[in-house]
């Protein structure tokens, strides 16, 4: 392997020569691979430094400008894809007969930059023997071209010397080390017809090598000597180049040229990615005369097959002038990435695709192989955020909370906290306060929304109470911080809600009593009916609402008979009763009694009647008094004169007015009977049965 290495490689090489590489054997995270003449190698993400090996001893840290000169470059992918690629003619490489190629690279995790800093230690050997005539390798941030050069300017590979005369700064072989006889002398750039030495080559942070069988020219995309050529309306950056070789009074010449794709070769639609690629690039081919035999679409450098491509519809269409890639925004293979730009949300997609293309020259049957690795990143895409309210307002206000959830993000948004009027929390703190932040991810695991729920009884929920409209306003102003990773950009989003709640009226209980009946009316005013009714020991249900319930707009009225089981007796007397029936409106949630309302009316009743053919009856009532009263057990004076009929709360009695114990006296033409209910024994309770009728 000969690299011409420049004094300001040098220095930097020297800077790291000595420090003696660790050896941490681990390379489970460091998935390398062979890929055609690329090296890949998956990283696990978070490295801080990546640092090569030459000759597996010399440690030599790959800063960006070194990476873009000598062939390597990066992909750092939010997800935490990393990637690592190498062209296999890197500076770093131990190059065996351009056949063999072998890598040692050494990525130290973050830590305090001691040597004692763990690290990844990843050595892959790639082989790769189908070099064509040029082989062309477009990569983010570096064109290189490598060409077959003819057996007199090949060099004899030789065993490089290590040790010693390493730190001389000679142990790449220079130009000088060439076996042939031949010496690289100048490289002439096109078209400014610039020539320099292999040194200011080296210098203006250009590459140059050759190989035993090759000639390799490596250059950053943007330097000076590269220029812009429109190739069938696609912008190319063109780099051109003639390298002498000197052996005496012999010159030899070797051209190599390198075309790359410019970001200007993608157009967006926010659905499509189409890449236009020129079919004829024209400044690599002299005449038309060439055919294009190989056309390969893959991702991260890998080569896809046309069942992976038509599955993640990707598509590949040649026409007459162009190749032309299509993806999908959004597919698999790519990523979204989060931003802000003037306070809004943003997201791009960023894929990775490459291309690769074959061309045979028809006469000399002189292949070009093209690989290019082109990373496109939409335009940012506007992705207003909203919250949303699903605050349910038909609960019982002592429950209601505002139910918010913020989106729609990607993955790489985080929130941190919430500012209210009058505090800042931490999502942390939030949850503590009862206000259950979450995480809601869509179903494709994609994307995410934050919800949360704030009680209407925090304080940081603004009330206001506008009695003449019987509302209360409840306003939750807030503002979101979130943070995007991996870069930690912060951002807020502020929102405020708010919900009008009718003010809670206590419902009412109104009643009053016609000659038969109990009307009770239950007004439940604004509010849903979220009581029950018990009604004396009964709860009111659906049979019994069937039975005695009206309803109207805001109320319903109860309708029951003084007699009901429902209503208690309180007192009897001779042409009355007294008879009292209890509500009580009850939250079902705890039985605790929301209303009470009780009334009681008399209603006029006979209970004793006599009848011309000397006949009586009387009809005794258990009153509230005598719970323990079994009236079936009730007689009339004569003990052996029990009811006709008797229940749990009735005793009806039917007798002539010369039997049962009955006397009568004699009253102002009016003959009075008197008898008797009691109980047989103790006098428990005395009924007045007595009447009053007409002497027949
Ligand atoms: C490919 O495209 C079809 C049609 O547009 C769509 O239904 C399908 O979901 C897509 N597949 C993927 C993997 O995006
Ligand atoms: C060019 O490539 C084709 C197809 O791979 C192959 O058949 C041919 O031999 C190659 N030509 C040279 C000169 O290597
Ligand atoms: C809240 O989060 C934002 C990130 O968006 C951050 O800039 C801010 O400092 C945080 N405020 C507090 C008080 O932590
Ligand atoms: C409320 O009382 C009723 C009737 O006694 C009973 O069926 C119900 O289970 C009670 N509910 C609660 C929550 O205690
Ligand atoms: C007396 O008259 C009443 C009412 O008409 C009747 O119910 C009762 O059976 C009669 N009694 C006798 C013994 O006829
Ligand atoms: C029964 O009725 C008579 C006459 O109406 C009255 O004087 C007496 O006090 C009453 N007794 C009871 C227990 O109500
Ligand atoms: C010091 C050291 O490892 N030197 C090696 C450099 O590479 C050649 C093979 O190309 C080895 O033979 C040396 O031992």
């Amino acid at each position: 392997m000969i690299i011409f290495l420049s004094s300001g490689l040098f220095c930097l090489l020297m800077a790291a020569v000595g420090i003696q590489a660790q050896q941490t054997p681990s390379i489970n995270d460091l998935n390398a691979e062979c890929l055609g003449n690329v090296i890949r190698l998956s990283v696990a993400p978070l490295f801080e430094d990546v640092d090569a090996f030459f000759n597996d001893t010399q440690i030599i840290n790959l800063t960006p400008g070194l990476a873009t000169q000598c062939g390597f470059s990066f992909k750092f992918d939010p997800m935490g894809n990393d990637m690592f690629f190498a062209s296999l003619q890197n500076c770093f490489s131990q190059n065996m007969d351009d056949k063999m190629f072998s890598l040692v690279m050494q990525f130290r995790l973050p830590g305090n930059h001691m040597t004692e800093d763990p690290v990844y230690r990843v050595g892959k050997t790639c082989s790769y023997t189908p070099w064509t005539s040029r082989e062309i390798l477009c990569d983010r941030n570096y064109m290189e071209v490598s060409v077959r050069t003819l057996p007199d300017i090949q060099t004899i590979p030789k065993q490089p010397t290590g040790g010693p005369k390493a730190r001389s700064g000679n142990f790449w072989r220079g130009a000088e080390a060439v076996a042939s006889g031949y010496k690289m002398t100048a490289v002439v750039f096109s078209p400014s017809k610039n020539v320099m030495n292999v040194d200011e080559v080296q210098r203006k942070g250009y590459a140059i090598a050759n190989t035993p069988t090759r000639l390799v020219l490596r250059s950053p995309h943007n330097a000076e000597e590269t220029y812009l050529q429109n190739v069938a309306g696609v912008p190319m950056r063109v780099l051109s180049t003639s390298t002498f070789f000197e052996q005496k009074w012999l010159v030899t010449r070797v051209d190599a040229t390198a075309v790359c794709p410019t970001p200007e070769a993608v157009a967006f639609t926010p659905e499509v990615i189409t890449w236009y690629m020129p079919k004829h690039i024209d400044p690599l081919f002299s005449s038309d005369a060439f055919t294009m035999l190989e056309v390969y679409m893959g991702i991260d450098a890998k080569r896809l097959d046309t069942e992976e491509m038509a599955a993640r519809n990707y598509s590949v269409l040649v026409t007459e002038a162009h190749i032309i890639v299509e993806i999908p925004v959004g597919a698999v293979g790519g990523y979204f990435k989060s931003h802000i730009q003037d306070d809004q949300y943003f997201v791009t997609y960023t894929i990775e695709p490459m291309l690769e293309l074959l061309w045979i020259e028809d006469v000399s049957h002189e292949n070009t192989s093209y690989k290019v690795l082109f990373p496109i990143t939409t335009p940012p895409m506007a992705r207003p955020l909203q919250v949303r309210n699903y605050t349910p307002l038909d609960t019982v206000p002592e429950q209601a909370v505002f139910v918010l959830e913020l989106g729609t993000f990607n993955l790489d948004v985080e929130l941190l906290n919430i500012t209210f009027p009058t505090m800042v929390l931490t999502v942390a703190e939030c949850n503590a306060r009862g206000f259950n932040v979450q995480e809601q991810r869509s179903p494709d695991n994609t994307l995410k929304t934050f919800r949360m729920e704030v009680p209407f009884s925090d304080p940081v929920v603004f009330k206001e109470r506008r009695a003449e409209q019987g509302v209360t306003t409840f306003t939750l102003q807030l503002i979101y911080g979130l943070v995007i990773f991996p870069e930690y950009a912060p951002f807020s989003h502020s929102a405020v809600v708010d919900a009008v709640l009718l003010d809670i009226v206590p419902p009412s209980v109104t009643g009053n009593c016609d000659q038969e009946n109990f009307h009770i009316t239950v007004d439940y005013r604004n509010q849903e009916p979220f009581f029950v009714v018990l009604v004396g020991k009964r709860l009111l249900n659906h049979e019994f609402a069937q039975q005695y319930l009206t309803e109207g707009d805001t109320d319903f009225t109860i309708t029951l008979p003084f007699s009901s089981p429902d209503a208690v007796f309180e007192s009897v007397h001779s042409s009355s009763v007294r008879s009292r029936l209890d509500v009580a409106l009850l939250n079902p949630y705890n039985n605790m009694t929301i209303k009470y309302f009780s009334l009681a009316c008399s209603f006029l009743k006979t209970l004793t009647e006599c009848f011309s053919n000397g006949t009586m009856t009387a009809l005794a009532v258990k009153v509230e008094s005598a719970p323990g009263l079994n009236p079936g057990q009730l007689t009339l004076s004569d003990p052996a004169c029990g009811p006709t009929y008797s229940d749990d709360r009735f005793a009806y009695f039917h007798f002539t007015v010369n039997s049962c114990g009955t006397t009568r006296k004699f009253i102002n033409n009016v003959m009075l009977y008197e008898n008797e209910i009691s109980l047989p024994d103790e006098l428990e309770v005395k009924l007045n049965a007595t009447t009053s009728s007409e002497e027949e």
